[in-house]
């Protein structure tokens, strides 16, 4: 709907019609969350934490699916979606405590509904399919969306979860963000076919969406949400796109793939060609721009501020949340860790 130069063109089986204050909308919140990541790279960077896992590239996937979400919708994430998270309320300071090693995210999925970030690959993908299917028995008017990425459609239980949505017709959204890499392995490792195409073999339909196109992600999304919410069942959503930085601060994608391949794609990205569309079309001035710059800059400094505040837990406090009800086991760890700690002097 958009293209990489910032031209609209018209999709027929899928439209969006957006008021300029919409666009500046998607704008502001493309431009805050890779800000929001940047600062969060240069944190682990400075040692502050103990690893990021970057957005870089993939801010229009998610803004374009988690703007397209209600209220009432639920989202399933894995351990990148800090674009989704930012459309869902949640304080991106609770994303640096998870990383910094002082929380397990913080935030009440129910507040949110933006369950907590999941690292084990593909089982949010289970608990998204089991939501749904609560959903559906509650006769509720939402659908739940789940995250995940094109190395996880080799995952078992990410095939299981297309079973049980397919059969019980759950209201529920796969966001598949192919971003051509799962850690060093290319996509060409993964699958023989085009990713989409993989949902027509469980029986509900797949569609393959430009995943740098915020306005294409926000359609799709939209549409695919809205049939999930009126009874029509699941749907496949491949947004295709590019992880522009490195798996996570850990790793260093110079080892695996060419930098050709990054330069091309950075022609494809996805926030200069809405502010390429919105120039030309007089949706927002310089004045806009500057202002969002230094709205961004302020954000960056907010976050920092607040992370490096984050107090250091209790160490005993991380049993305190595995379970929601006492446990034994957990009490026999606890007890073992507080012997161990009182092995220290000081
Ligand atoms: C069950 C499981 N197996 C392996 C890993 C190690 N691991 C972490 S990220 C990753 C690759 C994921 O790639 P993809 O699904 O494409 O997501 P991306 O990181 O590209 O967003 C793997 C294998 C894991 N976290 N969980
Ligand atoms: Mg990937």
């Amino acid at each position: 709907m958009l293209t990489p130069e910032g031209e609209r063109v018209e999709h027929p089986d899928y439209d969006i019609d957006l008021t300029p204050e919409e666009i500046r909308g998607l704008y502001r919140d493309l431009v805050l969350v890779r800000r929001i990541d940047l600062e969060a790279v240069a944190l682990q960077r400075q040692g502050e934490l103990g690893i990021w896992a970057s957005l870089l590239g993939q801010e229009a996937a998610q803004i374009g699916s988690g703007r397209a979400l209600t209220e009432a919708d639920m989202a399933f994430p894995t351990y990148r979606e800090h674009g989704v998270a930012w459309c869902r309320g949640v304080d991106p300071v609770n994303l640096l405590g998870l990383f910094r090693g002082v929380n397990h995210g913080g935030w009440d999925p129910a507040e949110h509904n933006f369950h907590l970030y999941t690292i084990v690959i593909g089982s949010q993908n289970l608990h998204a399919v089991g939501y749904a299917m609560g959903i559906q028995r509650d006769s509720a008017e939402a659908a739940t969306i789940v995250y995940f990425g094109d190395g996880a459609t080799s995952q078992g239980d990410v095939n299981e979860s297309f079973i049980w949505a397919s059969v019980f017709n759950a209201p529920v959204v796969f966001f598949c963000q192919n971003n051509q890499w799962a850690i060093s392995e290319p996509l060409e490792k993964q699958s023989r076919i085009p990713l989409y195409r993989r949902a027509s073999g469980f029986g509900f339909p797949g569609v393959r969406v430009d995943g740098n196109d915020v306005f294409a992600c926000l359609a799709v999304t939209r549409k695919a949400l809205a049939d999930a919410r009126s009874g029509q069942g699941p749907m496949f959503i491949e947004a295709f796109t590019y992880r522009m930085g490195a798996h996570t601060t850990s790793d260093d994608p110079t080892r695996y793939r060419v930098a050709a391949e990054l330069e091309a794609w950075k022609l494809k990205d996805p926030i200069e060609r809405v502010r390429s569309y919105m120039f030309k079309n007089q949706i927002a001035d310089q004045e806009f721009f500057d202002a969002i710059d230094a709205e961004a800059d302020e954000l960056g400094r907010d976050v920092r501020k607040r992370c490096l505040a984050l107090p250091d837990p209790e160490p005993l406090a991380i049993f305190d949340h595995v379970y929601a009800e006492p446990h034994r086991l957990m009490d026999e760890e606890r007890a073992q860790f507080a012997a161990y700690l009182e092995g220290f002097e000081g």
